[in-house]
């Protein structure tokens, strides 16, 4: 199998997830297909564009996979007419430096996401993100003496992935299951509620992993901080507001065995939408900004325009 198909199978299966993650090693796949042989850099260019589709289709929500790929696949067009050692040197080196922006923009997360962390506080955060980890461990390391609750994020369980590393790295942590929400936020004394993102739309809604709706709406009801920490890599240029978002849904096999209950269907969302009304701030690598300000930093950063 070549790193390509391997790349598609691992992310469509999830062994490779969350949102940057798939990102990153969609563009290491690309990178790979640029050093395939060929007689030309528009043959490369072909085999990139086949690719990026491919890749693309293999998750339709986390809008951080689509950026990452057009992203490559323009650095390609953009080099087709030049001899094929060149080209592949351009692509080459465009990936390699969007995955490293991408690993400085996490690290850069972390110790802005770090100061809005209080000492003693008790956070709560749903499924596994890469970059609300490190806001996290980044705090624990400042010695704010935290405590983590983690949703454990049925179907698939990516709460436990979340409460195993951040217990290791010594930070006491409590694993809830995700309908004991709104009673833990008082009984836990959630102080804020951190979490990752697949999407953030150009209104500043959130696309995350499905349950983070409700715990904005009980945190919202309940007075508690309700915070995303993103890269910018999953702002969405393409989409004005999250209802328009297309929301993956997966197998039934994920929430109950194959023909366990017969006549029963099973509704597997993946994701869901968190309006910005409910959101206090997003953290991202430029700074602390309201969900208000989506808009601007498209188009500040990114030269994005309303047509
Ligand atoms: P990072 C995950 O989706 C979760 O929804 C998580 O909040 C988001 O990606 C961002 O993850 P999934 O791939 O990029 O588990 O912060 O469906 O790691």
């Amino acid at each position: 199998m070549s790193t390509l198909e391997q790349t598609v199978n691992d992310i469509k299966k999830m062994k490779v997830r969350g949102a940057l993650d798939i990102a990153i090693a969609s563009v290491a796949a690309l990178k790979q297909v640029a050093q395939e042989d060929s007689k030309s850099s528009a043959e490369l260019a072909k085999k990139i564009r086949d690719a990026g589709r491919k890749l693309k289709n293999s998750r339709p929500t986390a809008v951080s996979l689509p950026n990452a790929v057009d992203y490559i696949v323009y650095v390609s067009e953009k080099n087709r007419q030049k001899p094929p050692a060149e080209y592949r040197e351009k692509v080459t080196e465009a990936a390699e430096k969007f995955i490293n922006d991408q690993e400085k923009a996490l690290e850069k997360i972390g110790t802005i996401g770090a100061k809005i962390i209080a000492k003693d506080e008790t956070i709560l955060t749903h499924c596994n993100s890469d970059t609300v980890v490190q806001i996290l461990k980044k705090a624990y390391d400042q010695g704010k003496n935290l405590k983590v609750v983690c949703t454990e994020s049925r179907p698939r369980y990516q709460g436990l992935l979340t409460a195993k590393e951040l217990s290791e790295y010594g930070i006491p942590t409590t694993i809830i299951v995700d309908s004991a929400v709104h009673l833990a936020m008082k009984k836990l004394r959630i102080d804020k509620v951190i979490v990752g993102a697949d999407t953030i739309c150009a209104n500043g809604d959130l696309v995350n992993k499905i349950g983070t709706s409700q715990i904005a709406l009980c945190a919202h009801e309940q007075d508690i901080e309700f915070i995303v920490a993103t890269e910018s890599i999953k702002f969405s240029p393409q989409s004005l507001l999250g209802s328009a978002i297309e929301i993956e849904e997966r197998s039934g096999s994920e929430v109950i065995k194959p023909g366990r209950l017969r006549k029963v269907k099973v509704f597997n969302p993946a994701f869901d939408v968190t309006e910005a009304e409910y959101i206090n701030m997003i953290v991202t690598e430029y700074g602390i900004m309201p969900p208000q300000a989506a808009y601007n930093l498209l188009k500040e950063k990114f030269g994005w325009e309303l047509k």
